[in-house]
């Protein structure tokens, strides 16, 4: 068993599609073990990407992520860092087939309506970062 970060992010919130992404979340058989809505701070936003801090896109990025309201999701299941991203698609949302979320509901390379973690290390680094062990504590 795998637990993976997700977020709905917010082009994606704002538009309404929280509801189609956490159905077709659970219909791919991953399981939702936290979920919450939030509004980040730009500071939080920097602190979350802040292994991008370097890249010439990190201040639009934080700008975008700190726009409105996020859903932050604890994902599980067996490879569950590998299927959320086939789910989701390639970064590019212009890029991605159309079967994908970000195919779906994204509009651009930084607009692309949903994140997850690439690699284990980077999974448990973002969910602490976003719940307690109190919330994750057996689920
Ligand atoms: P992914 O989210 O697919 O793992 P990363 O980690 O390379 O992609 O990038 C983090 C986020 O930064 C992306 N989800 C996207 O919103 C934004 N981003 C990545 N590359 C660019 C870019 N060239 N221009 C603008 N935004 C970008």
């Amino acid at each position: 068993m795998q637990r993976t970060f997700a977020i709905v992010k917010p082009d994606a919130y704002a538009a309404g599609h929280t509801g189609a992404i956490i159905a077709r979340i659970q219909e791919s058989g991953l399981r939702l073990v936290a979920c919450k809505t939030l509004h980040l701070t730009q500071r939080q936003a920097q602190g979350f990407y802040h292994v991008h801090r370097e890249r010439p896109f990190f201040s639009s990025l934080v700008t975008f992520m700190s726009e409105g309201p996020i859903v932050a999701l604890v994902l599980e299941g067996e490879d569950a860092i590998k299927r959320w991203r086939d789910l989701m698609g390639p970064t590019d949302a212009t890029k991605a087939p159309k079967e994908t979320l970000r195919g779906t509901f994204g509009a651009s390379i930084e607009r692309n309506a949903t994140h997850g973690s690439d690699a284990p290390d980077t999974a448990a680094y973002e969910i602490g970062y976003f719940f307690s062990g109190l919330e994750l504590a057996d689920l």
